[in-house]
C-alpha cells in the first residue's frame, strides 16, 4: 500500500564479515572500528582511550611477541625504586633522592642491542624521548643504554603512583598501559595504601603479570607484614603473583660514590629478571598473557562503548519513529479531509448539478444522460463556467489540506525534537520547523499529475465504441470531475441537507460515470484513483519527513553497535585461538535493535481501509437507499 506500515530500514553500510584468525588483523579491525564510530561526547573520548591503548601498547605487541619486554617500576613515592634499580644494575642510572616526589621523568634502562626497540614508535609512541643526562622536569622518556642490563628486557623507573602531582599519575597509567610485567615496589608502611591498591586491583582486573616487591622489611615488620601482604594480593586475584622481599639496610652507601644495595639483598630478584631476558619463550609468555589481558581489558570498555552507541541508536529511531508517526497523521487527516465531504461547499455543489442537472434521474437515467449532455452542450464552446469554477474548488481544496498538513506535520516534529533533544534541534536548520519551501510549488504538481492521472484513467477504461462516444459527448473534463467528487465525498460527518447536497452530488457524479462505464467498474475507478493519490500523498509526505534524517544521520554514522559487535567477536576469537584459556568467556550477546521503534499497527492499509469504509462503503449504502428504493417503486 501507499505509507508504510512501519518506518522503513535505511540503506546498512556495507559490512563484510570475514574470519580472521590472525590475531593482529582482527584487533586491528576492531580498532578501526571503534575509531569509526560516531558516539556521544564523553563515550568518543573513552573511544579514543581504547584506541590509544590499541596503538600505543596491543597492536603493536601483537604483531612483536619476540620483542624486548618492557617492565615498568611502579609504586608509591619514596619506596626505594629508583635505589632498587641502581641496586639492581650496580650503576646509577636514577637519582633517589630525599625529596619527594623524587622521579618525575621515567627512564627506562635497556641493553644497547634493544635500543633501537625502545627508541621506535611503536613503544610508548605519546612519549617524546630525550637521551643523556635528564631533566628531572620533564615528562619525556629517557632512555638510558647500558650493557649492565641483559638483552631481551628492560626496566622502567617510572615517577611514584600515589603522587600529589596530577601529572605524575597520568603519566604512571600511561606507562602502565604499555607495560608487559609491572614490578611494584612497596613497603611496610605503604602497602595497605588504597592508591597502591587501586593500581594492583586494575592489574589484576588487565590480566597482566605482576611482580610484588616488599621493600625495605626490617626484622620486625617481617614476622607479620609479608603474610598480610599475600592474604591481600589473594583477595585481590592476584595470588599467582611473585613477591620478593629485601631487607632494609639501614646503612645505605652513597651510591654516588659507587655503593649499592648490596648485591645479595637484590639477588633473587635481579635472578628472576635475568632468567626472563634469556628465556624467549618465557618472555613470549609474559607478553602473550600480557597483551590478552590487555585485549581482555579493551574488549570490557569496547562492550560499554556498544552499549552506547546502542543506546543513541535506539533513540535516533526513536525520534524518526515519532516525525515519522507525525507525518502518518498528516496523510491520515488529508485522507480524512478528502473523504468527509467538508471540501465541498454548499455553492459549489450547487453549480455542479447545475452542471448535470438533477430534475429527470428518477425518470430513467438514458433520459436523463442524455438531457445532462445537451445541457452541456449548451455551453457554447470551450469549458462551461460552472464546471472549471468546481473543478478549480476541487483542486485548491485539496491543494490548501495538503500544505496545512504538511505544516502541521513539521511544527510537531519541531517541537517533539525540541522537547526531547533540544541540543539537537539547537543544531538543526530553523527550516525544518515548517513544510518545505517548495510545499506549495509541489502540492501544486500534485494535484495536476493525479488529475492528468484520473483523465488517462477514464481514457483508458472507454474501451468499446459506446463508451468512448458517451466520453466524448459529456466531455473528459465532466467525467474527471465526477470522478474526484466520487473519491471525496462521503457523509461521514454531514448532518441533515449537507448530506443532500454533498452526498447528492457525489450519487450524481455516480450515476454519471455508471452510465458510461457500469458499476463495477466505477467502483473501481475510485479505488483506484484514491489509492493513486494515496501513493502520491505519501511520496510527497516522505520527502517532507526525510528532511528530518539531518539531524539523525550524525548519531547513525560510522561503525553501528551491529558491526562493532561484530568486530568484537572477531578480535575476541582469534586472541581467543592465538592465547587459549587467557580472555574470559564472551559474554552473551544482546539481541541487536532491541527497543528500536516498530510501527503500532495502525497504518496506511488501515488508513486506505477506513477510507473505504468511510467514502466508499458510505457511498453505496446511500446510493442503495436514494436509488434502490426508487428502484423498487418503479
Ligand atoms: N636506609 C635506607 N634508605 C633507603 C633504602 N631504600 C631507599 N632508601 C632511601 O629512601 C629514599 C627514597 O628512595 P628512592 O629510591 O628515591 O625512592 P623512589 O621510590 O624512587 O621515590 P620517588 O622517585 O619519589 O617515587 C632515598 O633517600 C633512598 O636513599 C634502604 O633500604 N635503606
Ligand atoms: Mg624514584
Amino acid at each position: 500500500m501507499s505509507t508504510p506500515e512501519q518506518l522503513p530500514e535505511r540503506a546498512d553500510a556495507d559490512r563484510v564479515p570475514s574470519h580472521q584468525d590472525d590475531p593482529t588483523q582482527a584487533v586491528r579491525r576492531l580498532r578501526d572500528t571503534v575509531a569509526a564510530s560516531a558516539l556521544p561526547p564523553d563515550a568518543a573520548a573513552e573511544a579514543r582511550a581504547v584506541v590509544n591503548q590499541f596503538d600505543d601498547y596491543i597492536l603493536p605487541r601483537l604483531a612483536n611477541l619476540d620483542a624486548p619486554l618492557l617492565a615498568v617500576i611502579g609504586g608509591s613515592t619514596g619506596s626505594g625504586k629508583s635505589t632498587l634499580v641502581n641496586g639492581l644494575l650496580r650503576e646509577r642510572v636514577s637519582n633517589p633522592g630525599v625529596i619527594r616526589p623524587t622521579t618525575r621523568q621515567p627512564i627506562l634502562v635497556a641493553n644497547p642491542e634493544d635500543a633501537g626497540w625502545f627508541n621506535s614508535p611503536r613503544v610508548l609512541p605519546g612519549l617524546t624521548r630525550s637521551h643523556g643526562a635528564g631533566d628531572e622536569q620533564s615528562t619525556a622518556l629517557r632512555i638510558v643504554e647500558t650493557p649492565s642490563i641483559p638483552a631481551g628486557l628492560s626496566l622502567l623507573d617510572a615517577p611514584d603512583f600515589d603522587s600529589i602531582d596530577d601529572r605524575n599519575r597520568a603519566l604512571a597509567s600511561q606507562l602502565l598501559a604499555a607495560a608487559d610485567l609491572w614490578i611494584f615496589v612497596t613497603t611496610p608502611a605503604r602497602y595497605a595504601d588504597q592508591l597502591v591498591w587501586n593500581f594492583l586491583n586494575d592489574a589484576a582486573g588487565r590480566g597482566v603479570e605482576v611482580v610484588v616487591v616488599l621493600n625495605r622489611l626490617d626484622a620486625a615488620a617481617a614476622q607479620t607484614v609479608p603474610q598480610d601482604l599475600r592474604r591481600m594480593m589473594d583477595q585481590a586475584g592476584l595470588g599467582g603473583a611473585t613477591v620478593f622481599t629485601v631487607p632494609f639496610v639501614p646503612d645505605l652507601g652513597d651510591d654516588t660514590a659507587g655503593e649499592f644495595l648490596s648485591p645479595e639483598t637484590v639477588e633473587p630478584l635481579r635472578a628472576y629478571l635475568t632468567r626472563l631476558a634469556e628465556d624467549s619463550a618465557a618472555r613470549r609468555a609474559v607478553a602473550g598473557k600480557t597483551v590478552a589481558g590487555a585485549v581482555e581489558g579493551a574488549l570490557e570498555r569496547v562492550d560499554a562503548l556498544i552499549e552506547r552507541r546502542e543506546r543513541q541508536e535506539a533513540f535516533a529511531h526513536q525520534l524518526d519513529q515519532s516525525v515519522f508517526e507525525h507525518y502518518k497523521d498528516a496523510h491520515r487527516h488529508i485522507i480524512d479531509a478528502t473523504s468527509d465531504g467538508k471540501m465541498l461547499r454548499t455553492e459549489v455543489m450547487d453549480r455542479w448539478q447545475d452542471v448535470v442537472g438533477t430534475s429527470d434521474v428518477g425518470r430513467g437515467f438514458e433520459r436523463w444522460f442524455s438531457q445532462a449532455v445537451d445541457k452541456l452542450g449548451s455551453f457554447f464552446s470551450g469549458e462551461p463556467a460552472p464546471l472549471r469554477e468546481v473543478e478549480t474548488e476541487l483542486e485548491s481544496g485539496l491543494h490548501a489540506v495538503i500544505v496545512d498538513a504538511a505544516d502541521t506535520a513539521a511544527a510537531r516534529s519541531w517541537s517533539h525534537i525540541g522537547a526531547v533533544a533540544p541540543e539537537l534541534r539547537a543544531g538543526a536548520d530553523p527550516a525544518l520547523a515548517r513544510a518545505s519551501a517548495d510545499i506549495d510549488e509541489r502540492a501544486a504538481q500534485l494535484v495536476r499529475e493525479w488529475q492528468a492521472g484520473i483523465i488517462e484513467q477514464i481514457q483508458g477504461t472507454a474501451g468499446e465504441k459506446r463508451q468512448r462516444a458517451r466520453v466524448m459527448s459529456l466531455g473528459l473534463n465532466v467525467l474527471t470531475v465526477a470522478l474526484i467528487l466520487m473519491v471525496f465525498a462521503s457523509t461521514a460527518g454531514l448532518t441533515g441537507g449537507e448530506v443532500a447536497i454533498a452526498g447528492g452530488s457525489a450519487v450524481l457524479s455516480q450515476r454519471l460515470l455508471e452510465t458510461v462505464f457500469g458499476e463495477d467498474t466505477v467502483r473501481k475507478m475510485a479505488t483506484d484513483a484514491r489509492n493513486d493519490l494515496n501513493q502520491r500523498l505519501d511520496a510527497l509526505l516522505r520527502v517532507e519527513r526525510e528532511r528530518y534524517y539531518e539531524l539523525t544521520d550524525p548519531l547513525l554514522d560510522g561503525a553501528g553497535a551491529e558491526e562493532l559487535r561484530a568486530a568484537a567477536g572477531e578480535a575476541r576469537r582469534s586472541v581467543d585461538e592465538r592465547f587459549p584459556g587467557i580472555l574470559s568467556p564472551a559474554p552473551a550477546a544482546l539481541e541487536p535493535g532491541a527497543g528500536t521503534g516498530a510501527g503500532d499497527g495502525t497504518g496506511a492499509d488501515d488508513v486506505a481501509e477506513s477510507f473505504e469504509r468511510g467514502t466508499l462503503r458510505g457511498l453505496f449504502d446511500q446510493l442503495r437507499g436514494t436509488f434502490g428504493a426508487q428502484g423498487g417503486g418503479q
